[in-house]
């Protein structure tokens, strides 16, 4: 997914929302809600200036709710912005969504009054085409294409006042910061040709020794945790069979299996940021978003 985003593309993506934002009364920005400062472009905060904006947490079924929360309260500091956790599947969701839509700019969308325009912006795989089906009701949007297939806009009538672009904004993720990168590997955002999988699940294993070792121990029924992320990872692989012949464990396969699992959420509700974490040394910036464009 990712190697499609060379410069042509970054730029094309950037001056579509250029063109497209003057009209829109409220931008909807779908982060994903286990990884909202990694699956974030920090180019959007910058191109919408102080227009109202939504920051939609997206996969709010794979998060940890606590830690949601916790975002939602943080967010919602920021000046002109809500945060709403969201299933993109969910048409209660949804309604909830347009709700806020509603409350944001009071003066559209009313009998009488002009329409209210919102569009979806996001980075590839945070659930945009998802979201933009059920409200919509239809499956206008592609679910799971490729950046560069994105063509011609429409508007939606959603029947309640509020006009939808079909089309999603798309913004390029940030790749520069390493760890960054790396959770969204882990959250399944960036294809898996693009990154070492044995060091992500290791990274990752990491993170959740710290943070949710009992839903390690429940998920792979260990009775202590291993020392070291690579002592579990070969413990989850003795435990499901991931060997080569000689009984060896297969690292590769274990790791696979891990995040596999991961992203299925079937070791239970994981974050993978939380607000306070410590800021990465080469974390990205507004600036170094810019620096992308050319
Ligand atoms: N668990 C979960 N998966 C979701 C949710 N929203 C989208 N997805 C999945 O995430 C993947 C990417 O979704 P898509 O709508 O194509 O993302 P887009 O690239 O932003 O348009 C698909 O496999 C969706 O089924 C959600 O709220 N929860
Ligand atoms: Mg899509």
């Amino acid at each position: 997914m990712i190697i499609d985003w060379y410069p042509g593309h970054m730029k094309k993506a950037r001056e579509q929302i250029i063109k497209k934002l003057p009209t829109i009364d409220v931008v909807i920005e779908v982060l994903d809600a286990r990884l909202p400062v990694s699956s974030a472009n920090p180019l959007l905060t910058r191109l919408r200036g102080t227009k109202p904006c939504i920051k939609v947490l997206n996969k709010s079924d794979l998060a940890d709710p606590a830690v949601t929360g916790e975002w939602v309260r943080c967010f919602e500091k920021q000046q002109g912005v809500r945060a709403l956790p969201l299933i993109a599947k969910d048409h209660r969701d949804a309604g909830r969504l347009l709700k806020l839509c509603r409350t944001l700019v009071p003066t559209r969308g009313g009998k009488g009054e002009r329409y209210l325009q919102v569009m979806v912006i996001g980075i590839p795989n945070v659930g945009k085409s998802t979201l933009i089906n059920t409200l919509t009701g239809k499956k206008v949007a592609r679910v799971g294409d490729k950046p560069a297939v994105t063509t011609c806009q429409q508007l939606i009538d959603l029947h309640n006042g509020i006009l939808l672009s079909d089309t999603p904004g798309l913004l390029w993720p940030m790749l520069e910061d390493q760890q960054g990168a790396c959770r969204l590997a882990a959250s399944g955002a960036i294809g898996d040709n693009a990154f070492d999988t044995d060091s992500v699940a290791l990274a990752t294993l990491s993170y959740l020794s710290d943070r949710y070792p009992a839903l390690l121990l429940k998920r792979y029924n260990l009775p202590d945790l291993p020392a070291s992320p690579t002592a579990t990872l070969a413990e989850i692989g003795r435990r499901r069979g991931c060997l080569v012949s000689g009984g060896e464990v297969d690292r590769h396969r274990a790791a696979e299996l891990f995040l596999r699992e991961l992203r299925a959420g079937l070791l239970g509700g994981i974050s993978l940021e939380r607000p306070g974490d410590p800021p990465e040394s080469n974390a990205p910036s507004a600036a170094r978003a810019d620096d992308a464009e050319v």
